[in-house]
């Protein structure tokens, strides 16, 4: 009999998207029938009290200070980043180096440059690789996914309208966290959040052909630390609003923004078609919301389906039905997935190249903000066309 593989997990960064990594390492083999085992065995970060701390909380074998040498370890057979934006292209290119599989949160990178050297590094060294858009594995988006491509909202789409917001930032005495920098995170609302509902655009609908936008920082300086009296200057955006259109014709509205009061982490989507419309909302994630216009007109009206059934994505490896799913599950599905793929050797969305994509969009936006110009979305960058 040959031996099941087990495949060795090396964590970089252990704060809010660290725990919920560990947790979904943890819980994907528990509920999901894999190829392989998986084993935590180090996790990494810059403070070794706090990295020893979340090693020990986290349940992960080992801690580091020193990405590199987990990178370099032998016995390490997968590399997930969750550190802030601007380490992510030096780490995932040395982990592919190593040969390493891949799995790194979003955005990709900070720039469409750093996202084409990440893709390039990742394919040159054949590696599986993955970037950690764990929404697109909530039951009910995957459902919604199904359903377009079986045509359940006819054969033509009018509209794709997003809106992410979140209010953690609204208080104008919040500090200067790395996320309002934009040295580490590239950008504010945009690459954080709209990057989410791009990638949903995109995998619901396809590629994004044009697109204008504007964009706001409404609060332009703050308190370095909690409390403190010395104020730095935010450089990102903390709001931003897209107009655009699908390659399909398909239209776009997308709203990204952290100063929504009362609004903690709403993802609110509607697609219209010619045969119906699909809505969902994150802050009700078992549901998806159906509108079918074949029906007879005198029975037709918005359809609720809970989306606990075992038929339903992913569902059928939890709880019977009714017993909902939450965030964390989203995570779990994601690392089920990444397991499958690197066990078997295979590509497994959404892949860098997606997040290549996903990044000539958030750039394309960035670019229409700033010139007050209808942008075209790149349709092949060129460092992937000089590979
Ligand atoms: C912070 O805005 C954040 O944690 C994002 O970085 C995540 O990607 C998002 O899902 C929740 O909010």
């Amino acid at each position: 009999m040959s031996k099941r593989r087990k495949l060795a997990v090396g964590l970089i960064g252990y704060n809010f998207m660290g725990k919920a990594h560990s947790n979904a390492w943890r819980q994907a083999p528990r509920f999901f029938d894999l190829p392989a085992d998986v084993r935590m065995k180090t996790i990494c970060g810059r403070h070794a009290g706090a990295v020893r701390k979340a090693q020990v909380q986290l349940g992960w074998e080992s801690a580091a200070t020193d990405w590199r040498e987990v990178v370099a370890d032998p016995e390490i057979d997968i590399i997930d980043i969750v550190t802030p934006n601007d380490s992510h292209a030096e780490i995932a290119i040395a982990a592919a180096c190593a040969g390493k599989a891949i799995l790194c949160e979003k955005p990709l990178g900070v720039s469409v440059a750093e996202g084409g050297a990440m893709l390039a590094a990742v394919r040159k060294a054949r590696v599986v690789h993955m970037v950690c858009h764990n929404y697109r594995r909530i039951p009910a988006i995957a459902l919604a996914k199904q359903m377009i491509e079986q045509g359940e909202l006819g054969d033509r789409i009018y509209h794709y309208r997003a809106r992410y917001a979140q209010d953690w930032i609204a208080d104008p005495k919040f500090p200067l966290v790395w996320r309002l920098q934009s040295q580490i995170a590239g950008s504010g609302a945009h690459g954080d959040i709209n990057a989410h509902i791009i990638d949903l655009g995109r995998y619901l609908l396809g590629e994004f052909r044009e697109v204008c936008a504007t964009m706001e920082t409404f609060v332009k300086e703050r308190p370095l630390t909690a409390g403190s009296r010395k104020r730095g200057k935010v450089t990102v955006d903390d709001a931003v609003t897209t107009i655009g259109r699908f390659r399909s014709g398909a239209l776009v509205n997308l709203e990204a923004t952290r100063f929504a009061p009362g609004r903690k982490n709403s993802i609110a989507i509607e697609i219209n078609g010619n045969g119906g419309s699909l809505v969902f909302d994150f802050e009700e994630m078992n549901r998806l919301r159906f509108y079918d216009a074949r029906e007879p007109e005198e029975r037709r009206g918005f359809r609720d389906i809970l989306v606990t059934e075992p038929q339903h994505p992913y569902v059928g490896s939890w709880w019977p039905p009714g017993h909902v799913l939450g965030y964390e599950h989203t995570f779990v599905h994601t690392i089920a997935d990444f397991v499958s793929a690197v066990a078997a050797g295979k590509s497994v969305q959404p892949t860098f190249e997606d997040g290549l994509r996903n990044q000539q969009v958030l750039e394309a936006i960035s670019e229409s903000a700033r010139s007050k110009q209808w942008v075209r979305v790149l349709k092949s960058p060129p460092t992937i066309l000089s590979e």
